[in-house]
């Protein structure tokens, strides 16, 4: 069997987009084949009582998840249990099919371990994504569904098209994410206004009982964020997923001039930000951190800060497919050499 270092040097020849089309085939694949599917779980999933923890009536087996922009058309779902995900986040999802962004919009930084995307929402619709849905859910693991507006809705129709997405969607996910974070679609970050964030969860929670989240940008001053976030949660948001990818290009050598960063480059940022959000939310909200995080050390320091779950999508890249099982073999070490019998104790410990 390849190594991933091996596969790596071969991935990394081709534009990232292209090496993103092969893994997705593959995992594709891995999906369909029981056997395969079987033989990696075994392999890469790990289930241990102490990383396992009950959030809004589902099981997650382990808190290591897949962000979101991986899986844009919920079509490797089955894999992720396989690569040892303890959930994952499909999306997002527009209410139709849409390209996305002319290409090339996926750059590596491999020196920083980074990359920088400008994808803008390529998927393949809500109504597709549906019927990927129905194919799968409920699954072992729990699958959260990330929705955002069009890129040809203005603004003032923006809620009709999550009312619609929710509407459509909200019976095949265990829970939902507003995305009016990501920096790729003309003015989106514009609707992170607190008037906004009103109307849409008061709306969204009128529809559904499923878990929302909010998920928000890192280039918003942290007051600011914090506000947003405390009216998502008073209008009846469920949590907060800090954060999405960022648009301060100082922090590689080379950047492109346009689309957001993701990986180690974003990972102190991301881990102060967070820091900050939960000092003031931790205890009112669920949280969940995502931004940089590659290790077990990474995923402990976000937990013991308030995060009951953590995401990672870059380091996926950097790292291969070993690595949520790797992280969670070790983050049950962690755990357990600070005395801990079950993660929950842990989440929020820097606070107590
Ligand atoms: N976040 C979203 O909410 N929706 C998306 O569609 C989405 N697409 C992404 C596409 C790419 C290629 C990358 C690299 C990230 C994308 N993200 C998207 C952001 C990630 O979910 C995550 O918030 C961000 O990459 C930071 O995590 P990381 O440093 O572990 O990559």
């Amino acid at each position: 069997m390849l190594s991933y270092e091996t596969l790596k040097k071969i991935l990394f020849k081709f534009e990232p987009e292209t090496a993103h089309n092969f893994a997705e085939f593959g995992l594709k694949f891995l999906g369909k084949c029981k056997l395969a599917r079987n033989y990696y779980e075994k392999k890469n999933f790990i289930e241990d009582k102490v990383l396992e923890q009950e959030l809004f009536g589902r099981t997650f087996r382990n808190p290591i998840g897949l962000a979101a922009g991986f899986d844009k058309n919920a079509s490797m779902i089955k894999a992720m249990k396989s690569l040892g995900f303890g959930f994952t986040e499909i999306g997002t999802v527009t209410l139709v099919p849409q390209n996305g962004n002319p290409k090339p919009r996926l750059f590596r930084h491999p020196d920083e371990k980074s990359l920088q995307n400008a994808m803008g929402f390529n998927n393949l619709g809500s109504h597709k994504v549906l019927k990927n849905l129905k194919k799968v859910y409920p699954f072992y693991i729990p699958i959260g569904v990330n929705i955002g507006k069009n890129k040809n809705t203005p603004e003032e129709f923006a809620i009709s098209d999550y009312k619609n997405l929710i509407k459509k969607l909200e019976a095949y996910a265990d829970y939902l994410i507003i995305n009016i974070s990501s920096p790729n679609t003309p003015n989106l970050r514009d609707l992170q206004n607190e008037n906004f964030i009103s109307e849409l969860f008061s709306m969204a929670k009128n529809l559904t009982k499923k878990p929302i989240f909010l998920k928000i940008a890192p280039d918003m001053d942290v007051k600011v964020a914090i506000n947003l976030c405390e009216v998502a949660i008073k209008e009846g948001a469920s949590g907060i997923i800090a954060n999405n990818t960022t648009i301060d290009y100082s922090l590689v050598k080379n950047p492109q001039s346009f689309g957001g960063l993701s990986g180690e480059c974003l990972k102190e940022k991301s881990s102060l930000f967070f820091d900050q959000i939960a000092s003031k939310l931790y205890g009112k909200t669920t949280l969940i951190s995502v931004g940089g995080i590659s290790s077990a050390e990474d995923a402990y320091e976000r937990i013991k800060s308030g995060a009951s779950l953590v995401q990672l999508y870059s380091s996926l890249i950097f790292e291969g497919p070993s690595l949520a099982k790797n992280i969670n073999l070790e983050l049950i070490e962690l755990l357990k050499k600070d005395g801990y019998s079950n993660i929950t104790e842990a989440i929020g410990a820097n606070f107590r």
